[in-house]
């Protein structure tokens, strides 16, 4: 599975593209850019599989400075601060990470 399989290759590019400024990371324009905030559930959930690398259920904030990287390889790594604010955007229960409820209803709610 592969983010071309569920998401256009050119919402892709635009959406990445959109921010890749240092420090202009905006997850709502991004989520709905990509084509994702239109998505069922069911794709929102494959999509945070590709994301959680490592399988362990969960988006790590080292996972989630590479949440561009994981739309495509040309996406630029998140700096400190934007990894911060989008943990804290989608972290409800304040366990540092990132489950997948907790992604599907950042991405719905954005
Ligand atoms: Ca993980
Ligand atoms: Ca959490």
């Amino acid at each position: 599975m592969s983010m071309t399989d569920v998401l256009a290759a050119a919402d892709i590019s635009k959406a990445v593209g959109a921010f890749a400024a240092a420090d202009s990371f905006n997850h709502k324009k991004f989520f709905e850019l990509v084509g994702l905030k239109a998505k069922s559930k069911d794709i929102m959930k494959k999509v945070f599989e590709i994301l959680d690398q490592d399988a362990s259920g969960f988006i790590e904030e080292e996972e989630l400075c590479l949440i561009l990287k994981g739309f495509t390889p040309s996406g630029r790594t998140l700096s400190p601060k934007e990894t911060k604010d989008l943990l804290n955007a989608g972290d409800k229960d304040g366990d540092g990470k990132i489950g997948v409820d907790e992604f599907v209803t950042m991405v719905a709610e954005s």
